[in-house]
């Protein structure tokens, strides 16, 4: 197959027959004339570096790259070319990069270029160019003369992390990061906190990590979460934490007094508690804080406000949140109190200038919502009803329902989360340009640093060709034999994928 290796493929694709050799101790990875990102700790420079690893450091060969080379088949250079000047992160990634490869003037000193528009986009190319390189039976390491043109069809193409249901550890979501970055994802959802623990470190309000976390040493300090955020810039991925209000929040209630709303057994407290509470003042003053903190950790524009999967069973049963509802005029219709509190909370947030992506319940409730609100659209049943509405309404949406990695079943699964058309809603044009993207989803209660990596990869792997490459991309017999070499590649590289099926990799015999 002429695509070989690569994953996901890129938009136009031309590999020619001539190879050219690659010698570890020659072969350089530079910037080129003109390219605005020079040298400097930017993540170009860093990722050259990276990208030399990948290229020719997982070798078993020791004679690696010393067969003798014939005059004009050697490539001596990458040279990296960005074109633009772009220190800040953007919220569509748009780029479009071509690899050259082609004989210069001199025939014996063929070259390379890789020219990007933003830095965003050198990184990408540059996980391409190491895609193409391969060795041969005796150890040379080849590249085919190529042309290639590569942008991603959609600009948001997330990893939902799960870090309540079980704590894990930095060494877990940096080596999530790296296996992101070779499957061209661009945002982790950090879904940080939930009812099972709360381990995000605030300055602000320790004791919420200091009550609600696992155990002491089961928090994500500052300097844990400015390392995974920096980690994933110089990879070309945003980072979006969610702090999911007003369910999901039982842990947040142990460091947090008056929080959450305490739940009746008719005339008395039952002695646990709903959700949070919305009727006091003191919860929006807690939340302005809280989310003033958040806004200046995280530098991302968005945040995620959650807003799912809100129980009314404990609001009901409250004497107190009855009265206010009466107060309020909102009869027994609680979606209401769920509403005003959520526009609080949006408020709340806008004035301290983030964007705000919220699960789709808050849609569907009918919350009002600003009109540059992201609607995440997950319930598995029926959700190309639920993209038509929400794109109807006018919202911009991310597509995560089809996408549960969590859910596991025998035989090749990938094959399913491979097969979904985001687009296949009934549904104008206008309607289908506000599909930003979609999300792979690891929710965390089977999951932690034991099995999160093989339960992830390769199987996000399908979810991300989906969301770069072409939407005529569907040949499943050519997507195996590329993925099957992916995976590979992943597992030399120190990512523990699991297989797709019966076989083994050329690493392991060679
Ligand atoms: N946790 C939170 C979860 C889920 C959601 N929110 C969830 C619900 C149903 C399924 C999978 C995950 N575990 N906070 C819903 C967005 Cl099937």
């Amino acid at each position: 197959s002429p695509s070989g290796s690569l994953w996901p493929l890129p938009r136009s694709l031309s590999i020619l027959p001539p190879q050219l050799q690659l010698a570890p101790s020659r072969f350089q990875l530079v910037h080129g004339p003109g390219s605005t990102a020079g040298p400097g700790p930017a993540p170009p420079l860093r990722a050259l570096c990276r990208y030399y690893d990948y290229i020719f450091g997982y070798s078993q060969w020791q004679n690696r790259g010393q067969r003798p080379l014939h005059a004009g088949t050697e490539l001596l250079q990458l040279q990296v070319i960005i074109s633009s000047k772009d220190s800040e992160f953007v919220k569509t990634i748009t780029c479009i990069l071509s690899i050259s490869i082609k004989d210069q003037l001199s025939v014996t000193e063929p070259m390379a270029v890789l020219k990007a528009e933003k830095v965003w986009g050198a990184l990408r190319g540059l996980e391409t160019f190491s895609q193409l390189v391969y060795e041969d039976d005796y150890g040379s390491f080849l590249i085919n003369e190529s042309e290639i043109t590569d942008y991603p069809r959609f600009a948001h193409r997330g990893i939902l992390l799960d870090t309540s249901r079980h704590f894990l550890p930095l060494k877990s979501i940096l080596t999530n990061l790296d296996a992101m970055a070779f499957n061209k994802f661009n945002v982790l959802h950090w879904h940080i906190v939930d009812d099972h623990s709360f381990p995000y470190q605030s300055t602000t309000f320790p004791e919420l990590s200091g009550k609600g976390s696992y155990f002491y040493n089961h928090v994500y300090t500052p300097t844990d979460v400015r390392l995974v955020i920096e980690y994933a810039r110089l990879r070309g991925i945003r980072v979006i934490p969610e702090f999911d209000t007003p369910g999901h929040t039982q842990s947040w209630g142990k460091g947090q007094k008056d929080l959450l709303t305490p739940c009746y057994n008719g005339e008395h407290r039952s002695g646990s508690y709903g959700p949070v509470n919305p009727i006091l003042n003191t919860t929006y003053h807690f939340m302005t804080d809280l989310f003033q903190e958040i806004s200046q950790v995280f530098p991302d524009t968005y945040v995620h406000l959650g807003g799912d999967e809100v129980d009314f069973s404990c609001w009901k049963s409250n004497p107190d949140v009855t009265e206010f509802m009466k107060q309020q005029g909102f009869g027994t219709d609680y979606a209401k109190l769920e509403s005003y509190y959520i526009e609080k909370i949006l408020g709340i947030v806008s004035s301290v200038n983030k964007g705000y992506i919220v699960w789709q319940e808050v849609f569907d409730k009918g919350v009002k919502i600003k009109s540059d609100t992201i609607v995440e659209v997950w319930i598995g049943n029926l959700y190309t009803t639920e993209l038509s509405n929400v794109t109807r309404a006018g919202f911009t949406t991310i597509l995560a329902a089809p996408w549960y990695l969590d859910y596991i079943s025998y035989g090749q699964d990938w094959k399913k989360y491979y097969n979904v058309q985001p687009l296949n809603f009934s549904g104008s044009e206008k309607q289908k340009k506000l599909v930003i993207g979609g999300e792979a989803c690891l929710w965390g209660e089977f999951v932690d640093a034991t099995n999160l990596t093989p339960r992830l990869w390769p199987r996000a792997s399908a979810v991300g060709e989906r969301l770069w490459s072409s939407e005529n991309v569907t040949n499943i017999g050519d997507a195996y034999n590329r993925l099957v070499k992916h995976r590979c590649r992943m597992v030399r590289r120190g990512i523990a994928a699991e297989p797709l099926y019966v076989g083994y990799c050329d690493h392991e015999i060679r």
